[in-house]
Protein backbone atom coordinates (compact mmCIF):
# COMPACT_ATOMS: atom_id res chain seq x y z
CA UNK A 1 0.00 0.00 0.00
CA UNK A 2 2.43 2.14 0.73
CA UNK A 3 4.17 1.66 -2.01
CA UNK A 4 1.04 2.31 -3.85
CA UNK A 5 0.75 5.54 -2.23
CA UNK A 6 4.34 6.88 -2.93
CA UNK A 7 4.02 6.27 -6.53
CA UNK A 8 0.96 8.12 -6.81
CA UNK A 9 2.09 10.85 -4.87
CA UNK A 10 5.45 10.43 -6.84
CA UNK A 11 3.60 10.55 -10.00
CA UNK A 12 1.48 13.48 -8.71
CA UNK A 13 4.12 15.89 -7.52
CA UNK A 14 5.60 15.05 -10.99
CA UNK A 15 2.60 16.11 -12.25
CA UNK A 16 2.26 19.18 -9.72
CA UNK A 17 5.68 19.87 -10.53
CA UNK A 18 4.72 21.56 -13.70
CA UNK A 19 1.92 23.38 -11.56
CA UNK A 20 1.62 27.21 -11.21
CA UNK A 21 2.74 28.36 -7.62
CA UNK A 22 4.22 24.70 -7.00
CA UNK A 23 6.96 25.92 -4.44
CA UNK A 24 10.27 23.97 -3.84
CA UNK A 25 12.04 24.53 -0.98
CA UNK A 26 15.58 23.58 0.49
CA UNK A 27 16.57 23.79 3.89
CA UNK A 28 19.94 23.48 5.52
CA UNK A 29 19.86 22.04 8.95
CA UNK A 30 21.58 20.54 11.58
CA UNK A 31 19.14 18.78 15.10
CA UNK A 32 17.04 20.16 17.30
CA UNK A 33 16.63 23.78 15.90
CA UNK A 34 16.24 22.65 12.38
CA UNK A 35 14.14 20.03 13.43
CA UNK A 36 11.17 22.26 14.72
CA UNK A 37 11.76 24.50 12.18
CA UNK A 38 11.15 21.83 9.55
CA UNK A 39 8.12 21.02 11.30
CA UNK A 40 7.04 24.37 11.01
CA UNK A 41 7.74 24.99 7.69
CA UNK A 42 5.70 21.93 7.28
CA UNK A 43 2.75 22.65 9.23
CA UNK A 44 2.82 26.29 7.56
CA UNK A 45 2.55 25.10 4.11
CA UNK A 46 -0.21 22.42 4.82
CA UNK A 47 -2.29 25.07 5.83
CA UNK A 48 -1.20 27.56 3.48
CA UNK A 49 -1.12 24.98 0.37
CA UNK A 50 -3.21 22.44 0.67
CA UNK A 51 -3.50 20.38 -2.56
CA UNK A 52 -5.83 17.87 -0.91
CA UNK A 53 -3.40 14.65 -1.48
CA UNK A 54 -2.49 15.08 1.95
CA UNK A 55 0.30 16.89 1.40
CA UNK A 56 1.25 20.77 -0.14
CA UNK A 57 1.99 22.41 -3.44
CA UNK A 58 5.28 22.58 -2.31
CA UNK A 59 7.91 19.94 -1.92
CA UNK A 60 10.82 20.15 1.26
CA UNK A 61 13.95 19.05 0.89
CA UNK A 62 15.97 19.21 4.13
CA UNK A 63 20.24 18.74 3.30
CA UNK A 64 20.77 17.07 6.88
CA UNK A 65 24.25 17.30 8.24
CA UNK A 66 26.37 14.35 9.10
CA UNK A 67 29.44 15.67 11.17
CA UNK A 68 28.29 14.54 14.63
CA UNK A 69 27.37 10.78 12.96
CA UNK A 70 29.38 8.03 14.00
CA UNK A 71 30.07 4.18 14.72
CA UNK A 72 29.33 3.22 18.37
CA UNK A 73 28.83 -0.71 19.24
CA UNK A 74 28.99 -1.34 15.38
CA UNK A 75 26.13 0.82 15.09
CA UNK A 76 26.05 3.88 12.65
CA UNK A 77 24.51 6.71 14.98
CA UNK A 78 23.28 9.76 12.61
CA UNK A 79 22.15 11.82 15.51
CA UNK A 80 20.87 15.18 13.37
CA UNK A 81 18.88 13.02 11.05
CA UNK A 82 17.19 11.03 13.62
CA UNK A 83 16.26 14.31 15.68
CA UNK A 84 14.77 15.52 11.93
CA UNK A 85 13.24 12.38 11.62
CA UNK A 86 11.24 11.20 15.11
CA UNK A 87 10.34 15.42 15.32
CA UNK A 88 8.87 15.52 11.89
CA UNK A 89 7.18 12.00 12.78
CA UNK A 90 6.00 13.30 16.33
CA UNK A 91 7.91 10.78 17.66
CA UNK A 92 10.20 12.58 19.82
CA UNK A 93 11.35 13.18 23.35
CA UNK A 94 10.21 17.43 23.19
CA UNK A 95 11.68 18.14 26.48
CA UNK A 96 14.79 16.45 26.69
CA UNK A 97 15.24 17.74 23.05
CA UNK A 98 16.97 14.24 21.35
CA UNK A 99 15.68 10.09 21.09
CA UNK A 100 12.22 9.17 21.31
CA UNK A 101 9.24 9.65 23.10
CA UNK A 102 8.53 6.87 25.92
CA UNK A 103 12.10 5.40 25.47
CA UNK A 104 13.36 3.41 27.94
CA UNK A 105 16.90 2.26 28.31
CA UNK A 106 17.37 -1.90 29.27
CA UNK A 107 19.92 -2.49 26.54
CA UNK A 108 21.44 0.37 27.38
CA UNK A 109 22.20 -0.98 30.58
CA UNK A 110 23.58 -4.10 29.49
CA UNK A 111 25.73 -2.26 27.13
CA UNK A 112 27.16 -0.56 30.18
CA UNK A 113 27.46 -3.63 31.91
CA UNK A 114 29.44 -5.36 28.80
CA UNK A 115 31.32 -2.18 28.23
CA UNK A 116 30.79 -1.62 24.84
CA UNK A 117 29.90 1.79 23.73
CA UNK A 118 30.20 5.13 26.11
CA UNK A 119 28.96 5.41 29.26
CA UNK A 120 27.91 8.72 29.11
CA UNK A 121 26.41 8.10 25.81
CA UNK A 122 22.60 6.70 25.53
CA UNK A 123 21.06 4.81 23.23
CA UNK A 124 17.84 4.33 23.71
CA UNK A 125 16.16 1.13 23.00
CA UNK A 126 13.43 2.48 20.26
CA UNK A 127 16.37 4.72 19.29
CA UNK A 128 18.55 0.93 19.35
CA UNK A 129 15.99 -0.23 16.76
CA UNK A 130 16.90 3.08 14.28
CA UNK A 131 20.37 2.26 14.39
CA UNK A 132 20.02 -1.31 13.81
CA UNK A 133 18.11 -0.65 11.35
CA UNK A 134 20.47 2.21 9.59
CA UNK A 135 23.17 -0.40 10.31
CA UNK A 136 21.57 -3.35 8.23
CA UNK A 137 21.42 -1.47 5.13
CA UNK A 138 24.38 0.21 5.04
CA UNK A 139 26.25 -3.05 5.38
CA UNK A 140 24.18 -4.61 2.82
CA UNK A 141 25.97 -2.00 0.93
CA UNK A 142 23.02 1.37 0.73
CA UNK A 143 24.63 4.35 0.88
CA UNK A 144 23.40 6.68 3.64
CA UNK A 145 21.32 8.32 1.46
CA UNK A 146 19.43 5.49 0.61
CA UNK A 147 19.50 4.05 4.59
CA UNK A 148 17.91 7.11 5.47
CA UNK A 149 15.38 6.74 1.93
CA UNK A 150 14.19 3.20 3.48
CA UNK A 151 13.94 4.21 7.41
CA UNK A 152 11.94 7.55 6.39
CA UNK A 153 9.74 5.94 4.77
CA UNK A 154 7.79 4.31 7.89
CA UNK A 155 6.83 7.39 8.94
CA UNK A 156 5.61 9.61 5.61
CA UNK A 157 7.04 12.39 6.67
CA UNK A 158 6.11 15.08 4.31
CA UNK A 159 9.81 16.09 3.91
CA UNK A 160 12.87 14.54 2.12
CA UNK A 161 15.82 14.39 4.68
CA UNK A 162 19.16 14.10 2.74
CA UNK A 163 22.26 13.64 4.61
CA UNK A 164 25.01 16.55 3.05
CA UNK A 165 27.48 13.70 2.30
CA UNK A 166 27.73 9.75 1.94
CA UNK A 167 31.10 10.00 3.04
CA UNK A 168 31.93 9.62 6.64
CA UNK A 169 33.00 12.91 7.79
CA UNK A 170 33.10 13.36 11.38
CA UNK A 171 33.59 16.30 13.28
CA UNK A 172 36.69 16.43 15.58
CA UNK A 173 37.08 18.79 18.49
CA UNK A 174 40.81 19.97 19.05
CA UNK A 175 41.05 20.49 22.49
CA UNK A 176 44.19 20.91 25.28
CA UNK A 177 43.19 17.80 26.50
CA UNK A 178 44.16 16.07 22.60
CA UNK A 179 41.30 15.30 20.26
CA UNK A 180 38.12 13.77 20.30
CA UNK A 181 34.96 13.02 18.42
CA UNK A 182 32.29 15.93 18.43
CA UNK A 183 29.78 13.62 20.65
CA UNK A 184 32.35 13.06 23.18
CA UNK A 185 33.24 16.53 23.81
CA UNK A 186 29.67 17.46 23.57
CA UNK A 187 27.83 14.58 25.84
CA UNK A 188 30.82 13.40 27.71
CA UNK A 189 32.43 17.37 28.01
CA UNK A 190 28.92 19.23 27.44
CA UNK A 191 31.36 21.61 25.65
CA UNK A 192 33.19 22.76 28.67
CA UNK A 193 36.72 22.02 27.28
CA UNK A 194 37.74 24.77 25.18
CA UNK A 195 37.70 24.01 21.95
CA UNK A 196 40.79 25.01 20.08
CA UNK A 197 39.33 24.44 16.41
CA UNK A 198 37.14 21.70 14.72
CA UNK A 199 38.33 19.84 12.21
CA UNK A 200 36.22 17.75 9.57
CA UNK A 201 37.79 14.02 9.21
CA UNK A 202 38.60 13.32 5.34
CA UNK A 203 36.51 16.13 4.04
CA UNK A 204 38.92 16.83 1.44
CA UNK A 205 37.79 13.27 -0.51
CA UNK A 206 34.11 14.10 0.19
CA UNK A 207 30.96 14.49 -2.28
CA UNK A 208 27.69 15.95 -1.66
CA UNK A 209 25.64 13.06 -1.82
CA UNK A 210 23.32 12.49 -4.19
CA UNK A 211 20.30 14.86 -4.89
CA UNK A 212 21.94 17.45 -2.85
CA UNK A 213 23.58 19.81 -5.45
CA UNK A 214 19.83 19.07 -7.81
CA UNK A 215 18.18 20.14 -4.66
CA UNK A 216 19.79 23.69 -4.66
CA UNK A 217 20.18 24.10 -7.98
CA UNK A 218 16.51 23.67 -8.21
CA UNK A 219 14.61 25.23 -5.75
CA UNK A 220 12.73 28.51 -5.63
CA UNK A 221 13.81 29.38 -2.09
CA UNK A 222 16.74 28.17 0.29
CA UNK A 223 16.56 28.71 4.16
CA UNK A 224 19.67 28.51 6.73
CA UNK A 225 17.43 26.52 9.60
CA UNK A 226 18.72 28.06 13.24
CA UNK A 227 21.18 25.38 13.91
CA UNK A 228 24.59 25.24 14.90
CA UNK A 229 26.26 27.85 12.90
CA UNK A 230 29.60 26.02 13.66
CA UNK A 231 29.18 22.20 13.57
CA UNK A 232 26.14 22.09 11.99
CA UNK A 233 25.78 24.78 9.30
CA UNK A 234 29.11 25.29 8.94
CA UNK A 235 29.91 21.48 8.05
CA UNK A 236 27.64 21.67 5.76
CA UNK A 237 29.28 24.26 4.19
CA UNK A 238 32.55 22.05 4.43
CA UNK A 239 31.28 19.58 2.06
CA UNK A 240 33.19 20.75 -1.40
CA UNK A 241 31.08 21.70 -3.71
CA UNK A 242 28.21 22.98 -1.49
CA UNK A 243 29.72 26.66 -1.13
CA UNK A 244 29.67 27.47 -4.92
CA UNK A 245 26.44 25.12 -5.42
CA UNK A 246 24.78 27.61 -3.03
CA UNK A 247 26.38 30.47 -4.38
CA UNK A 248 25.08 29.74 -7.84
CA UNK A 249 21.71 28.75 -6.70
CA UNK A 250 18.85 31.08 -8.56
CA UNK A 251 16.96 30.95 -5.43
CA UNK A 252 17.51 33.81 -2.38
CA UNK A 253 19.19 32.07 0.75
CA UNK A 254 17.13 33.16 3.41
CA UNK A 255 18.83 32.41 7.52
CA UNK A 256 17.21 32.01 10.50
CA UNK A 257 19.03 33.63 14.38
CA UNK A 258 19.92 30.86 16.50
CA UNK A 259 20.88 33.53 19.10
CA UNK A 260 18.54 35.55 20.69
CA UNK A 261 19.52 38.67 22.74
CA UNK A 262 23.20 37.18 22.90
CA UNK A 263 22.21 33.78 23.96
CA UNK A 264 22.12 30.34 21.85
CA UNK A 265 18.28 29.53 22.24
CA UNK A 266 19.64 25.93 23.39
CA UNK A 267 22.60 23.70 23.10
CA UNK A 268 25.85 24.81 23.30
CA UNK A 269 26.81 26.92 19.86
CA UNK A 270 28.10 30.37 22.31
CA UNK A 271 31.05 27.65 22.99
CA UNK A 272 31.50 26.76 19.32
CA UNK A 273 31.21 30.17 18.35
CA UNK A 274 33.58 31.28 21.02
CA UNK A 275 36.58 28.99 19.71
CA UNK A 276 35.76 30.06 16.20
CA UNK A 277 36.13 33.74 17.24
CA UNK A 278 32.67 35.07 16.67
CA UNK A 279 30.82 36.54 19.22
CA UNK A 280 27.94 34.94 20.50
CA UNK A 281 25.37 37.13 18.87
CA UNK A 282 22.36 37.33 15.80
CA UNK A 283 24.74 39.97 14.30
CA UNK A 284 27.93 38.84 14.51
CA UNK A 285 26.53 35.05 13.21
CA UNK A 286 25.30 36.87 10.04
CA UNK A 287 28.52 38.78 9.03
CA UNK A 288 30.71 35.02 10.23
CA UNK A 289 28.31 33.79 7.51
CA UNK A 290 28.69 36.49 5.23
CA UNK A 291 26.35 38.31 2.73
CA UNK A 292 25.95 36.81 -0.56
CA UNK A 293 26.50 39.93 -2.35
CA UNK A 294 30.51 39.79 -1.13
CA UNK A 295 31.10 36.62 -1.86
CA UNK A 296 29.21 34.76 1.42
CA UNK A 297 25.85 32.59 2.09
CA UNK A 298 23.24 35.39 2.86
CA UNK A 299 20.63 37.05 1.35
CA UNK A 300 18.27 37.61 4.36
CA UNK A 301 18.42 37.27 8.05
CA UNK A 302 15.86 36.65 10.14
CA UNK A 303 16.41 37.82 13.97
CA UNK A 304 14.25 38.26 17.00
CA UNK A 305 12.58 40.99 17.96
CA UNK A 306 14.44 42.20 20.52
CA UNK A 307 17.69 42.13 18.27
CA UNK A 308 16.22 44.72 15.91
CA UNK A 309 18.59 47.68 16.09
CA UNK A 310 20.64 44.55 14.10
CA UNK A 311 18.82 45.03 11.13
CA UNK A 312 19.92 48.70 10.69
CA UNK A 313 23.51 47.64 10.88
CA UNK A 314 23.49 44.65 9.10
CA UNK A 315 21.93 46.35 5.97
CA UNK A 316 25.02 48.60 4.69
CA UNK A 317 26.81 44.51 4.33
CA UNK A 318 24.27 43.43 1.57
CA UNK A 319 22.26 41.60 3.76
CA UNK A 320 18.79 41.91 4.16
CA UNK A 321 17.97 41.02 7.74
CA UNK A 322 14.07 41.28 9.24
CA UNK A 323 12.78 41.27 12.99
CA UNK A 324 10.23 38.42 13.33
CA UNK A 325 9.36 36.73 16.49
CA UNK A 326 12.03 33.62 16.61
CA UNK A 327 11.02 31.64 19.64
CA UNK A 328 9.77 28.25 18.45
CA UNK A 329 7.66 27.39 21.66
CA UNK A 330 4.92 25.39 19.52
CA UNK A 331 4.56 23.99 16.12
CA UNK A 332 2.45 27.49 15.77
CA UNK A 333 4.99 29.79 16.69
CA UNK A 334 7.25 27.31 14.45
CA UNK A 335 4.96 28.06 11.24
CA UNK A 336 4.90 31.66 11.68
CA UNK A 337 8.10 31.72 11.75
CA UNK A 338 8.81 29.65 8.51
CA UNK A 339 5.98 32.09 7.00
CA UNK A 340 8.52 35.14 7.73
CA UNK A 341 10.62 32.79 6.55
CA UNK A 342 9.35 32.49 3.04
CA UNK A 343 8.11 35.80 3.47
CA UNK A 344 11.67 37.40 3.35
CA UNK A 345 12.75 35.14 0.28
CA UNK A 346 9.38 36.55 -2.03
CA UNK A 347 10.28 40.08 -1.04
CA UNK A 348 13.70 39.59 -2.25
CA UNK A 349 11.79 37.95 -5.44
CA UNK A 350 11.74 34.55 -4.85
CA UNK A 351 8.35 32.76 -6.84
CA UNK A 352 5.29 31.77 -5.09
CA UNK A 353 3.48 33.56 -2.39
CA UNK A 354 2.37 31.99 0.44
N1 LIG B 1 22.82 13.96 24.05
C1 LIG B 1 23.20 13.95 25.36
O1 LIG B 1 23.36 15.02 25.94
N2 LIG B 1 23.37 12.78 26.04
C2 LIG B 1 23.21 11.57 25.46
O2 LIG B 1 23.38 10.54 26.10
C3 LIG B 1 22.81 11.54 24.07
C4 LIG B 1 22.59 10.33 23.40
C5 LIG B 1 22.15 10.38 22.05
C6 LIG B 1 21.89 9.20 21.35
C7 LIG B 1 21.47 9.25 20.02
C8 LIG B 1 21.32 10.47 19.39
O3 LIG B 1 20.90 10.52 18.10
C9 LIG B 1 21.56 11.67 20.07
C10 LIG B 1 21.98 11.63 21.40
N3 LIG B 1 22.24 12.82 22.10
C11 LIG B 1 22.62 12.79 23.42
C12 LIG B 1 22.04 14.14 21.48
C13 LIG B 1 23.20 14.49 20.55
O4 LIG B 1 24.38 14.75 21.22
C14 LIG B 1 22.73 15.72 19.75
O5 LIG B 1 21.55 15.33 19.12
C15 LIG B 1 23.60 16.19 18.63
O6 LIG B 1 24.51 15.29 18.20
C16 LIG B 1 24.24 17.50 19.02
O7 LIG B 1 23.58 18.48 18.29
Amino acid sequence: MLCTARAVRARSVTARSVSVGYVKITVLSGGVGGARFLRGLRHHLREARPDGIGGTTAEITAVVNTGDDMWLGSLRIAPDLDSIMYTLAGANDEVRGWGRLGETERVSAELAAYGVGWPWFTLGDLDLGTHIARSHFLRSGLTLTEATDRITARWDLGVTLLPVTDDEVETQVVTDEGSMHFQEWWTRHRAALPARRFVQQDVTTANPAPGVLEAIARSDIIVVAPSNPVVSIGTILGIPGIRAALAEASAPIVGVSPIIQGAVVRGMADACLTAIGVATSAEAVARHYGSRRAGGLLDAWLVDETDADSVTTLEPVGIAALAVPLWMRDVGSSARLAADALGAAYALGAEGSV
